[in-house]
C-alpha cells in the first residue's frame, strides 16, 4: 500500500489524470490511498471540470479531499451569492475566478448545489499515519479543529493561507498528545521554498521542498496555462509525493 499526496492542481486536469495514470492510482482497484490539498479551482480555466472530477474520486474511501483557499474563496463567493445576489468581486478581480465563475453560474441548480454541498464537506486539514510516521497534511498550515490544549489558536483561514516558513516547526504552539513528524503543504510554490534555502533572489527548481518539519509539494501547475509567465511557465509542474520512499513524480 503506497500513499500519495497531491496539491494546487488548478484546473489542470489533463495532467492530474496523467499522473494519477503514472503513479497507478485507481479508484476502481489497488488499495493506495490519495490525500489532495486543495487549490482545485482558478488560473487554469477548466476548473469547473476539474471540481466535477474530484467530487468523482471523492466518493472513494481511499480518496480524501482538502480545502484550498481557492475553493474557501469560490465557496464564499457562492454564499454571498446565495444571499445578496452577486458573488465577492474581490474574488474576481485578485484570484483568477473569472472562468471558474463564469462556468460555475451556467451550471443547472442541482450540479451548483451539489458542488456547493461538496466544498462545504471539505476538511482543513488531515491526519495521515504510515510507516510509523504521523503527517499532518493541509493545504497551508496546521489546524486541529477545536480539539486538545493547543496552546494558541489556529484559525481556518490560517490552515488555507497562512505561508509557512521553510524552516520553521509548525507544530511548536502545539500542545496536545500527538507527536508530528511533520507537516504537508501546497499554497506556496516549491521555487521559492529552494530559492530562500539557496540564498539567491531568483526563483528556485520546482521540485518538492524537504524542510525540517514541512514538506512543500506545490510545484507551480497553476501557470500550466500561461505561456506569458516566462520561466515560471516551462519550470511548472504538477507533483505527485509517495510518503513511504519519498519519491516524487512529476508532470506537465
Ligand atoms: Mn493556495
Amino acid at each position: 500500500m503506497s500513499t500519495y499526496v497531491i496539491s494546487d492542481i488548478h484546473g489542470a486536469i489533463e495532467p492530474f489524470i496523467q499522473l494519477l495514470s503514472d503513479i497507478g492510482f485507481s479508484t476502481e482497484s489497488g488499495e493506495d490511498e490519495l490525500y489532495l490539498l486543495g487549490d482545485y479551482a482558478d488560473w487554469g480555466t477548466r476548473s469547473i471540470e476539474t471540481i466535477g472530477y474530484m467530487m468523482d474520486l471523492d466518493q472513494s474511501p481511499r480518496v480524501h479531499c482538502l480545502i484550498g483557499n481557492h475553493d474557501l474563496m469560490f465557496l464564499q463567493a457562492i454564499e454571498a451569492d446565495r444571499q445578496m445576489g452577486f458573488p465577492d468581486i474581490i474574488w474576481y478581480e485578485a484570484n483568477r475566478g473569472y472562468k471558474t465563475w463564469d462556468d460555475y453560474v451556467r451550471l443547472s441548480d442541482s450540479n451548483r448545489k451539489a458542488i456547493y454541498e461538496w466544498l462545504l464537506s471539505l476538511s482543513f486539514a488531515v491526519d495521515i499515519m504510515t510507516d510509523g510516521r504521523l503527517y499532518m497534511a493541509a493545504h497551508a498550515y496546521p489546524y486541529f479543529g477545536n480539539r486538545g490544549k493547543l496552546g494558541r489558536i489556529y484559525t481556518k483561514n490560517e490552515a488555507v493561507w497562512h505561508r509557512a516558513r521553510s524552516d520553521e516547526d509548525p507544530f511548536r504552539n502545539y500542545h496536545g498528545r500527538k507527536k508530528y513528524d511533520g507537516l504537508i503543504i501546497g499554497h506556496t510554490p516549491t521555487s521559492y521554498y529552494h530559492s530562500l534555502r539557496a540564498g539567491k533572489a531568483s526563483a528556485g527548481p520546482n521540485e518538492v521542498f524537504f524542510g525540517k518539519k514541512i514538506i512543500a509539494i506545490d510545484c507551480g501547475a497553476k501557470v500550466l496555462e500561461y505561456p506569458e509567465f516566462g520561466d515560471e511557465y516551462y519550470n511548472a509542474r504538477l507533483a505527485a509525493l509517495r510518503l513511504e520512499d519519498e519519491k516524487c513524480f512529476y508532470i506537465r
